[in-house]
C-alpha cells in the first residue's frame, strides 16, 4: 500500500513536471554583458531537488523564468551523495534547497517561497 502511494505520488509529480515544462514562461531578458555577470554569480549556486516534487518544480520554474544557469543536484536516491551531503552539512534532507557558496562559506536555503524570494531579489528584473 505504501509503495503504491509512493508510485502514485511520483507519477503525479512527473506529470506535473511535464506539464510545467510544456507551459512556456516569459523569460527575463538581459543583454550579453548582464547575462554574463548573472551567470558568473550563479556558478556558486546549486539546487538540491527531486525531479517530481511539486515544490522543486516551482523552484525550477522560477529559475527558468529568471533565465538562470543553476545546476540541479538529484538528492532523491537513498544512496545519492547529494542527499548524504545535505544531511551531514545542512542537518536535514528537505528539497528544494539552494546551496549558496561564497568562498569558504556555505549557506543552505530551504523553503520554496524563500528560494523564490532570494532568486527574485538577487536576479529579478
Ligand atoms: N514547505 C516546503 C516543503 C518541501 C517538501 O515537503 N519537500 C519534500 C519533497 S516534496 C521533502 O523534502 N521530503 C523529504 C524526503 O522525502 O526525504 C517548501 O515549500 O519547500
Amino acid at each position: 500500500m505504501k509503495l503504491l502511494l509512493k508510485a502514485f505520488r511520483n507519477g503525479l509529480g512527473a506529470l506535473i513536471a511535464l506539464i510545467s515544462w510544456l507551459i512556456p514562461v516569459s523569460k527575463v531578458k538581459r543583454d550579453d554583458q548582464q547575462q554574463q555577470k548573472v551567470d558568473e554569480k550563479t556558478k556558486n549556486i546549486e539546487l538540491y531537488q527531486f525531479f517530481a516534487c511539486p515544490f522543486c518544480i516551482k523552484a525550477r520554474r522560477t529559475i527558468r523564468r529568471l533565465n538562470l544557469k543553476i545546476t540541479t543536484r538529484n538528492a532523491q536516491p537513498q544512496d545519492s551523495t547529494y542527499r548524504a551531503e545535505m544531511l551531514k552539512d545542512a542537518g536535514k534532507v528537505q528539497v528544494p534547497c539552494l546551496k549558496i557558496t561564497s568562498g569558504d562559506e556555505v549557506e543552505w536555503l530551504f523553503e520554496s517561497d524563500d528560494i523564490a524570494n532570494y532568486l527574485e531579489k538577487n536576479f529579478g528584473g
